[in-house]
């Protein structure tokens, strides 16, 4: 609640938004008919109002999980230049290598990002759903982050419109009580250029979307309109300081929806 508050209070006297910081891990379509390289767009962002982008680290891991298996994508990382709508960023490329029918449920640790404003470290340990061939073979399973939702809904194809529901886990035990942000990617980044296209929606009036998770630390979000949503919990990881400041270590999911055509 207080990043909430603290958020709010800037916006008065800075007129900096409001709305949440989140780390992307996007591609256009996380549904793969072919074999090959998938590339990876990590950038450190405000999605949704389309805002400022924040400098990022080296990451400290990014790997991919494909039916129990796990397939180290470091090798891969190369520095770019995202270009937002207000700023550039330092962001990172990577690489995923496609191969056959399933599941790869990509995870990507960054580097603890100092935020001045509010003076602490935030590391959004992020996962993000890629399927080949619509063969489901592991999306519902926990990777064993520090802290990470386990989605009930498939995540590369919910129907705009329907409903997505998660699981936070911290340490592998359900998290109770705690306060999703819910974003939406409003202006995809272009895959040749790393800027940012054109919005498509608007900030949302009154801050940052938000629900709370129930005593199975479960939370649902009824999904209005096709496109990419991520959810965060703030705070939901074991680690609680770094370099001597806090760190806020969250979880961080994203989705993609379709409209139903
Ligand atoms: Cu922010």
């Amino acid at each position: 609640m207080n990043r909430l508050f603290a958020a709010a209070a800037l916006t008065t006297l800075i007129a900096a938004p409001a709305s949440a910081h989140f780390q992307l891990v996007y591609t256009p379509d996380p549904n793969i008919e072919r074999p090959g390289d998938v590339p990876l767009k990590l950038i450190f962002w405000h999605p949704m109002e389309n805002g400022h982008a924040m400098d990022m680290g080296a990451p400290e891991d990014i790997f991919a999980m494909f039916k129990g298996e796990k397939i180290d994508l470091t090798g891969s990382l190369t520095a770019m230049t995202f270009k937002g709508a207000d700023n550039e960023a330092a962001a990172y490329e990577a690489t995923l290598p496609v191969k056959r029918n399933g599941d790869y449920i990509v995870a990507l640790t960054p580097a603890p990002y100092y935020e001045g404003s509010e003076d602490i470290y935030i590391q959004q340990i992020t996962k993000t759903f890629f399927n080949k061939g619509g063969i489901p073979t592991g999306w519902d399973e926990p990777l064993g982050l520090p802290t990470e939702f386990v989605p009930l809904n498939k995540p590369n194809n919910v129907i705009a419109g329907s409903t997505f529901s998660a699981q936070l886990l911290s340490e592998g035990a359900p998290v109770a009580g705690a306060e999703i942000e819910i974003e939406y990617i409003a202006a995809e980044p272009d895959m040749e250029t790393n800027a940012a296209g054109e919005a498509t929606v608007g900030a949302m009036p009154g801050g940052a979307l938000v629900a709370i998770t129930d005593e199975n630390g479960v939370f649902t979000f009824g999904v209005p309109r096709a496109g990419h949503w991520g959810f965060a919990a703030l705070g939901s990881g074991p680690d609680t300081e770094h370099e001597g400041k806090e760190l806020s270590q969250d979880a961080v999911i994203w989705i993609k929806a379709y409209d139903l055509e």
